[in-house]
């Protein structure tokens, strides 16, 4: 007995492939694929595999890459090592690796690394095309920030762009939503000039108090898109930026009336959701202050549009919370319920012990753990909301 209920009948793939887990960005950087093991173990734990239908998907291929990013950046990519790498080189430079904060490094797996997380990517929309899955999910993916020829901020291929290319050979209307603490540019980009893509962020947004705009600097409320009226992209984004801090109550509500609005006037036939874990409160590098279930309330909403969906990773920089919430949020999406107490017998348990509060649990307060003010007024995220309200106006159709 896992303490599993599970009343509704959707079909629900899981599209990981191990192998990925074994990558290292370099001891000090936040991005830790290991997290990934982390989340299957909770998920094992809990019984939730025998609720799915999982699947190991192999690796994409340079062709399969080729679906977005230019071949030149993918030659480069497939062939760079930390022993071959110059970072005085040009192309080193271009392609985004330079730099002084390292976001992007070379290591040892990398291309092995970015055809494993994007052939789940890929496998996941798959199942959405020839209909054996309603849901499909891929934690290893998400990496929203990858440019046709650029690295950027941990990411090198987009898998994202990719998965949502392939939903397009079937679906007229594909809604992208973004839910990672980053501005979602790197999808945003990819489609700004098709009106077969809707793409919403919400995200952090402002300058700090040393000058620097939180990463990567776009998305704030008049970013919908070209404005050229000839151009098919037209109004077809919608980004909401927010300010430190957020709640819980805030957040969910303004998901769900900003979400609820998009879709009723885009009527999407497919929608791929990425639940970036570095929202919640207590993230390494995020500023909000969402406990688990306020993020998977996202997802739940999101289910109840009854559309056709891929549910995607993406950050999340305190491992054991991102673990936390991409378990619960799986279990949202077969319909389960999970007790607060942690199985006894995962491996890995001491990851999740020893905590100030939460250790042995499932469902910490993550509030208690903030380090962030909430700057979000309510009046202020009710102008939002209307000016959100007012873009959406300009979408025509
Ligand atoms: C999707 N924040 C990715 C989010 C990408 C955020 C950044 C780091 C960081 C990198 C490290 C590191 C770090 C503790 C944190 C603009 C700069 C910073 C001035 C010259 N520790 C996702 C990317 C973001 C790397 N980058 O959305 C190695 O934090 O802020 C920046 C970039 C470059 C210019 N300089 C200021 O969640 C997956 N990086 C430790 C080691
Ligand atoms: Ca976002
Ligand atoms: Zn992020």
């Amino acid at each position: 007995d896992y303490g599993l209920e599970r009343p509704q009948g959707y079909n629900v793939s899981f599209h990981y492939n191990p192998h990925v887990e074994y990558h290292h960005f370099g001891s000090s950087h936040p991005m830790k694929p290991w997290r990934l093991t982390l989340t299957k173990q909770l998920v094992l734990s809990y019984g939730l595999e025998y609720t799915m239908d999982l699947y190991e998907p192999r690796p994409a291929n340079f062709n399969e890459l080729a679906i977005f990013h230019d071949r030149e950046y993918l030659s480069y990519l497939s062939e760079i090592t930390p022993q071959n790498a110059k970072p005085d080189d040009a192309q080193y430079i271009a392609y985004g690796f330079g730099g002084d904060s390292n976001d992007c490094p070379v290591f040892d797996g990398l291309w092995n690394y970015v055809s494993l997380y994007t052939g789940a990517s890929m496998s996941a929309a798959y199942n959405l095309l020839n209909k054996q899955s309603d849901i499909a999910i891929n934690w290893s993916g998400g990496l929203h920030h990858a440019k046709k020829n650029l690295a950027s901020g941990f990411c090198y291929v987009n898998d994202i762009v990719i998965a949502i290319q392939l939903l397009l050979t079937q679906h007229q209307r594909v809604l992208y939503i973004d839910i990672d603490v980053h501005h979602g540019d790197g999808v945003e980009q990819a489609f700004e000039s098709t009106d077969r893509v809707f793409t919403l962020s919400f995200h952090k947004y402002g300058i700090d108090r040393h000058g620097w705009p939180f990463f990567p600097g776009t998305g704030n409320i008049d970013e919908i898109g070209p404005k050229d009226p000839a151009n098919r992209g037209k109004a077809h984004s919608l980004n909401i930026p927010i300010d430190d801090g957020i709640d819980d109550h805030q957040y969910k509500s303004l998901f769900k009336t900003v979400t609820s609005k998009v879709v009723e006037k885009y009527n999407p036939q497919a929608i791929v959701l990425q639940s970036g874990a570095d929202s919640l409160g207590g993230d390494r590098l995020g500023r909000f202050n969402l406990n688990i279930k306020a993020h998977g309330s996202c997802i739940e909403t999101v289910k109840s549009f009854g559309r056709p969906l891929i549910l995607i990773g993406g950050g999340g920089y305190t491992p054991r919370n991102v673990a936390r919430t991409w378990c619960h949020e799986t279990a949202v999406c077969v319909g389960a319920t999970l007790h607060d107490d942690l199985p006894t017998h995962i491996p890995y348990l001491q990851a999740f012990q020893g905590e100030e509060n939460g250790g042995g649990r499932l469902y910490p307060d993550l509030h208690n753990t903030k380090r962030h003010d909430n700057l979000n007024t309510d009046p202020a995220l009710q102008k939002l909301v209307e000016r959100a309200m007012e873009n959406l106006r300009y979408m025509e159709g």
